[in-house]
């Protein structure tokens, strides 16, 4: 491969005007639809379903075109229960005052604790890390770029796939979470950025009214 050697655009799907609109908003009241859960049923959910959201967030643009991310999803139940007690150490410590009062005060109308059952109930969690260095050839020394914001891009990309495919999430950070380098087998060089629940939800599973305070559209956008 050459410097700027280049193909014609391949796949790209032109609609009429009025497709355009209605397949817009169509994905608008899809969207509507993503809620955070926080219980999860053990359903088991097939790992292929995993596997092409993965490739579908691996398609995100990134810094450079180096992709700087790793998702490793942890399915067994080994895994799960060691993570789900390293989480909820941190957590206790977190809830216990590390945090800080406005943060807690930030946190009280979602009524989070430092009980994580759903690490291990939930069929799959994905932890996803970003790559400070390695190029698109991982070779450990070129750096990369924009590492936070591919991230950022792949996740979401990741989460409208899952969502897509009818399951639910919860977007989870513990406090510090670097213990996930030795439980994913990461180098140290990786920075962990999120913990992704994943699965049905259970039954009577609830979202705060908190949560569904959206802002309106003309506070999150200008036109000029
Ligand atoms: N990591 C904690 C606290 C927490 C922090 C934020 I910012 C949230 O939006 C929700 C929770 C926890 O997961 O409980």
């Amino acid at each position: 491969m050459k410097a700027h050697d280049s193909v014609p655009l391949m796949g790209h799907i032109e609609l009429p005007p009025e497709r355009m609109l209605e397949e817009s908003r169509a994905f608008l009241e899809r969207m509507k639809r993503r809620h955070t859960v926080r219980a999860f049923s053990d359903r088991p959910v097939d790992a292929a379903v995993i596997e092409a959201a993965i490739a579908a967030a691996g398609l995100a643009p990134s810094g450079a075109n180096h992709q700087p991310w790793h998702f490793c999803a942890i399915g067994s139940p080994e895994k799960k229960k060691t993570l789900r007690a390293l989480a909820e150490k941190e957590e206790r410590e977190f809830y216990a005052g590390k945090a800080g009062e406005a943060w807690l005060d930030a946190l009280a109308p979602l009524g989070t604790d430092a009980h994580k059952p759903y690490l291990e109930h939930a069929p799959w969690i994905i932890a996803i890390f970003g790559q400070r260095k390695g190029g698109i050839d991982e070779d450990g020394e070129q750096q990369n770029y924009y590492v936070p914001e591919s991230v950022g891009i792949a996740m979401g990309f990741l989460i409208a796939a899952l969502h897509h495919a009818g399951l639910c999430m919860l977007t989870h950070t513990p406090k510090p979470m670097t213990f996930l380098n030795d439980l994913c087998a990461r180098p140290k060089s990786e920075k962990p950025y999120l913990l992704l629940v994943v699965g049905y939800p259970a039954e009577g599973a609830t979202v705060p009214l908190y949560a569904l305070k959206k802002k309106p559209l003309d506070q999150i956008a200008s036109f000029i």
